[in-house]
């Protein structure tokens, strides 16, 4: 029996522009009638020629209102002509495993659905990505399209026939409108898995966590209640045999038992603590989505993100997938620490700085010029797919603890050994007002014209600097030529130290101002030193010359990293 379709009218929706990744909104508002319909046909149309016939990937993290938008999304494949959709048991798949599956199968794309890091559940966020067909984020000229789209939308196409079971792993076929139609519903970790057992060298990562030859390595992985749970149970406890104890969290939940699920020192605190205690040598947790991690070492030995993407570049001898592929070339987002500069500078390697967001990423890598890149945010990852993923990086991480027999501080003391400490910190000042905050960075974009500003320096206590430029960050993509303006204000200072100030692009309402500080000291007597206690004058005069308490009324951040 053919089933049909329907095309049903609808009217466009305000404000569904993609930010850094994907459209972020609360529950509430995607739940609005036709409002996620809309969305979804506005990316589905955005394909264009690629759309009839194609196989999408379709999954999430599993947060509140996935399946619904799940089902909606499979009737409005089979309604508009796509051959084929894989799902994920469950629509349960990471956003690293979205972009490894797009890969493997080679399909036309995917659709992502999570807000990440931000909370879930009825009263709180819910987003919806899309990924073209290298696995990656789309870049901006496809999220322009789609919002432009939904600017105009006065229609979409939909088959409330297709009733798909996503709790069943196989195949279900459908005829719509008298084509074939099918939804393959997959295992949620079995591809990534086998993907990072050809990456890493599990023999040796077992070895290290029972101590074949010394002391065992405790771990204890915190998945946040979010996707990574079912990979982190099947990797590590039944792949790598660490001990039922070594994770926790591993349900995923669709609120995420009610916290923020992102994985830096404020809100997986119980990570911290847990760490602190002494008990175990390496801790790592991750966000929603699975694209995030935190490395800590033992005692709570704070990994900065900025210094993690480095350590892996410097270390990929001991990387199976590098030692075949090679390194490329090197990368990291405009208000990234830059400790991965130096190594590629040793290297001779080419170094990419990009805007915020993995999309900007992607280019480089399908010209074979980026293996290894970063964001500050938590954000690690490869060539391997087009997304930062989370458990590679604790896999990266365990291969080196592994191969140089140290701890994740000796390994941190050498690097700094070697380079230099890059000291990087950031500050957020979650859900300000808008206008204010709009207002400060226009003021600060305005200092970049202002002649006078060069040579200026800058006191606390006794610290003085000296402004060397300020500008507003721009990237001209090596390989398209695109360029992406207003990327944030940065304000350099005549001794390589930074001050970065830009705008989130990730929340669902007000404001959340992001303030990034980096330091650079070759000293090596400074490199035991409290990052929050060197970078403190640089702080404080970011603060003064922004008027950020002015501005927003905030006298302290939300989180401090
Ligand atoms: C934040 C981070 C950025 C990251 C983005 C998506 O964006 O700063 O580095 O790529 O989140 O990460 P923003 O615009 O809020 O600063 V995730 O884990 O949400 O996919
Ligand atoms: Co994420």
């Amino acid at each position: 029996m053919s089933l049909t379709c329907f095309t049903k009218s609808t009217r466009p929706f305000e404000g569904q522009k993609p930010g850094t990744s994907g459209l972020r909104k609360a529950v509430k508002v995607f739940q609005q009638e036709n409002y996620t319909e809309n969305f979804v046909q506005c990316i589905l149309s955005a394909m264009g020629g690629s759309l009839t016939g194609c196989t999408l990937v379709v999954g999430g993290d599993g947060r509140f209102f996935g399946k619904e938008a799940v089902d909606i999304i499979i009737k409005m494949c089979a309604a508009n002509g796509v051959r084929k959709v894989i799902v994920g048991h469950d629509g349960i798949l990471s956003t690293p495993c979205v972009s490894c599956v797009i890969r493997k199968y080679k399909t036309a794309g995917g659709i992502v659905l999570t807000a990440s890091h931000n909370p879930g559940g009825p009263n709180a966020d819910f987003g919806i990505k899309f990924n073209i067909s290298n696995g990656g984020p789309a870049p901006d000229g496809v999220t322009n399209a789609i919002y432009d789209l939904s600017k105009h939308i006065v229609e979409y196409r939909i088959c409330p026939e297709v009733k798909c079971n996503i709790s069943v792993i196989g195949k279900q076929e459908y005829v719509v409108d008298s084509r074939p139609f099918t939804v393959e519903v997959i295992d949620s970790v079995n591809d990534y898995v086998e993907y990072m057992k050809e990456i890493f060298d599990f023999g040796i990562i077992k070895d290290l966590i029972r101590g074949a030859s010394g002391t065992p390595l405790k771990v204890l992985i915190n998945a946040m209640h979010g996707v990574t749970g079912p990979y982190v149970r099947r990797i590590f406890l039944e792949e790598l045999g660490a001990s039922a104890d070594s994770a926790v969290n591993i349900e995923p939940l669709e609120d995420f038992g009610g916290h923020h699920p992102d994985p830096n020192l404020t809100y997986a605190a119980d990570l911290v603590k847990a760490l602190k205690e002494g008990e175990y040598g390496f801790g790592a947790a991750f966000d929603g989505d699975g694209d995030r991690n935190m490395i800590l070492g033992h005692k709570a030995f704070f990994v900065t993100p900025s210094d993690s993407v480095a350590v892996i570049a410097d270390n990929t001898d001991y990387i199976p997938y590098f030692k075949k592929h090679g390194v490329k070339g090197l990368a990291r987002s405009m208000p990234t620490g830059c400790a991965i500069d130096r190594v590629a500078e040793k290297k001779g390697m080419e170094v990419f700085e990009v805007p915020t967001g993995w999309k900007y990423f992607g280019n480089l890598m399908d010209a074979d010029r980026l293996s290894i890149c970063g964001e500050e945010s938590f954000g690690t990852g490869s060539d391997h797919i087009r997304e930062k993923d989370g458990i590679w990086a604790v896999l990266a991480w365990l291969s080196i603890l592994a191969g140089r027999k140290m701890s994740v501080e000796q390994v941190l003391l050498s690097h700094w050994d070697t380079y230099g400490r890059n000291f990087f910190t950031r500050y957020d000042y979650e859900n300000c007002e808008s206008e204010p905050c709009n207002k400060m960075m226009a003021v600060l974009d305005a200092m970049g014209s202002d002649k006078s500003m060069a040579g200026k320096k800058l006191s606390y206590g006794d610290k003085t600097y000296t402004i060397a430029k300020i500008d507003n960050f721009e990237y001209r993509d090596p390989i398209d030529g695109t360029v992406a303006k207003n990327q944030g204000v940065r304000i350099l200072m005549s001794d390589g130290s930074r001050v970065v100030f830009r705008l989130s692009g990730t929340g669902s309402s007000g404001a959340t101002v992001r303030l990034y500080i980096e330091s650079y000291e070759s000293n090596s007597s400074t490199f035991t030193k409290n990052a929050q206690e060197v970078l403190k004058p640089l702080v404080e005069i970011a603060l003064q010359l922004s008027k950020l308490t002015e501005f927003t009324g905030r006298t302290l951040p939300t989180v401090i990293t």
